[in-house]
C-alpha cells in the first residue's frame, strides 16, 4: 500500500493542537536561564553560560551514509565558532540507530535530561513526524538539516529546516534530465513505505504532469527489499528513456546494480538522497550517468566552500558530501539566530531562526520563514567518471 505522507502530516496537525496550549504556557517560559542571555551584539555577542545544543542524527544503521557525515559536519561547525567568538556551544550528539523509537527516546534525552537550547535533526523525514512533535509541545526549536518531505515545517512553529526540500529538487533535476536526454517517457520507481520517498513521489509525479512528460511504468516497492527483477522486468519491456527513482541508498544500490545488470541503460533521475559519495562509491560504474538534484555541490563557488571543504577533509580524513554541508550550516544558522538577541533560550532562537535572510552560506544565499521553511537555489548534478559534475 502506498504510504500517504499527507496522513503523517494530518497527525502532526492534530498532536499540535492537543498541545498547543502547553506549549505557550509551559514550554518556553518555564526554561528560560538568564545566564543564557548575554550582552553586546551580533558579532560582540557574549554570554557566560555554555550553550547546549543538541543533535540526533542515524550514525548507525540504514541512514548512517549520511547521519556520519552530519556529525561531522556539525562539528567542525561549532568548534570554528568556539574558536571565533564568545559563545561557548557544546553539542550533544545522539545516534538514532535509523529508527523511530530510539529518535524519540533521544530528543526527550535531550529536551528533558539536558535542557538543550534547541536541536538539530533527526536525519531521515521518517522520525520527524514524531519527534518534531515532541519538540514542539516541550517549545524546543528543533532545525532539520536533511528533513526534506513536504508536511515537515508545517509540523510547528518551533520547526525549522535548513534542507532543500524534495520537491525543489526535483524540480529542478527532472526538467534538467529533460533538457540534456530530451526524454519523453519514463519508468517511476519508488519505495512507498519511507515517507521522504512516499512524498518525492507525488512531487515526481505531479513535475513530470507539469513537463508533460509520460510515465509508462509506475512501480513501488519496499525499503528493505533487495530483489527488484519484478519492476525491472516491466522497464525493460517498456524501453523507457529515463528511470525516475525514489529511493534511500539502502535500496538505490541494489535496484541500480540489477537494472545495470539486466542490461537498462536508461539515465536514472533522483534528488536529494543521491548527492552522497556513499551511493556512487557503492554502485561503482553502475553509477554513471546518475543524475542527480541536491542542496550542495563541492563545486558551487559559494562563500565559504572551499575553505569548509578542506577543513572538513583535513580533519576528518575524507571530502565532505551535502549532508556534512547542510549540517555545517546548520550550526551557523543556529549561531545566527543566538546572536540576533544575544539570547540562546529557546525562544529567542525560535524567533529568530524563523527570521533568518538571505545568510551567505556555503549552500549559497539561505533564508529561512517563520513557517520554518527554507528557501536556497537547488543544484544538479550528473556522475561522470565517478565524479559529481555540475549539469
Ligand atoms: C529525508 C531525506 C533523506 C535523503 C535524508 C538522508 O531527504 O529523509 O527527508
Amino acid at each position: 500500500m502506498r504510504l500517504k505522507t499527507s496522513s503523517g502530516a494530518a497527525l502532526a496537525a492534530a498532536a499540535l493542537l492537543a498541545t498547543a496550549a502547553c506549549v505557550s504556557d509551559s514550554g518556553a517560559d518555564a526554561s528560560t536561564d538568564s545566564a543564557l542571555s548575554g550582552s553586546g551584539a551580533g558579532e560582540e555577542c557574549a554570554i557566560d553560560e555554555t550553550v547546549k545544543i543538541g543533535a540526533v542524527f542515524s550514525l548507525t544503521e540504514a541512514a548512517a551514509f549520511a547521519g556520519t557525515y552530519q556529525q561531522e559536519g556539525l562539528q567542525l561547525a561549532f568548534d570554528e565558532l568556539n574558536a571565533a567568538g564568545d559563545i561557548k556551544y557544546e553539542v550533544i550528539i545522539e545516534d538514532d540507530k535509523t529508527n523511530v523509537e530510539d529518535s524519540t527516546k533521544a530528543f526527550e534525552k535531550l529536551i528533558d535530561r539536558d535542557e538543550v537550547s534547541a536541536i538539530v535533526g533527526p536525519t531521515l523525514s521518517g522520525m520527524a513526524f514524531s519527534t518534531y512533535t515532541d519538540a514542539q509541545s516541550a517549545g524546543v526549536p528543533a532545525l532539520g538539516v536533511s528533513t526534506t518531505a513536504e508536511g515537515i515545517p508545517e509540523i510547528g512553529d518551533y520547526i525549522f529546516r535548513a534542507s532543500l526540500p524534495e520537491e525543489r529538487a526535483l524540480a529542478a533535476s527532472i526538467p534538467a534530465a529533460k533538457e540534456t536526454l530530451g526524454m519523453q517517457k519514463v519508468a517511476v520507481l519508488s519505495d512507498s513505505a519511507d515517507e521522504f520517498t512516499a512524498s518525492a513521489y507525488n512531487t515526481i509525479t505531479d513535475v513530470l504532469n507539469d513537463e508533460g512528460i509520460e510515465i509508462v511504468v509506475d512501480e513501488t516497492f519496499e525499503t528493505t527489499d533487495t530483489d527488484f527483477s519484478a519492476q525491472l522486468t516491466k522497464v525493460m519491456e517498456a524501453d523507457v528513456d529515463a528511470v525516475i527513482l525514489s529511493a534511500l541508498p539502502g535500496a538505490t544500490v541494489p535496484l541500480v546494480t540489477q537494472a545495470r545488470g539486466l542490461g537498462i541503460e536508461a539515465p536514472i533521475v533522483g534528488g536529494n538522497a543521491f548527492n552522497s559519495p556513499v551511493l556512487v562509491g557503492a554502485l561503482g560504474d553502475a553509477a554513471e550517468g546518475l543524475i542527480v538534484g541536491g542542496a550542495w555541490s563541492a563545486a558551487s563557488e559559494t562563500t565559504g566552500n572551499a575553505e569548509f571543504i578542506s577543513a572538513y577533509t583535513e580533519k576528518y580524513d575524507r571530502a565532505p558530501d551535502q549532508f556534512a554541508a547542510q549540517a555545517y550550516t546548520g550550526a551557523y544558522l543556529i549561531d545566527q539566530a543566538v546572536r540576533a538577541d544575544c539570547d540562546a533560550n529557546r525562544e529567542a532562537i525560535k524567533d529568530n531562526l524563523g527570521q533568518i535572510l538571505e545568510y551567505d552560506s556555503i549552500l549559497g544565499p539561505i533564508s529561512i520563514d517563520e513557517g520554518g521553511e527554507v528557501t536556497q537555489e537547488p543544484v544538479v548534478q550528473i556522475i561522470r567518471d565517478g565524479a559529481f559534475t555540475v549539469l
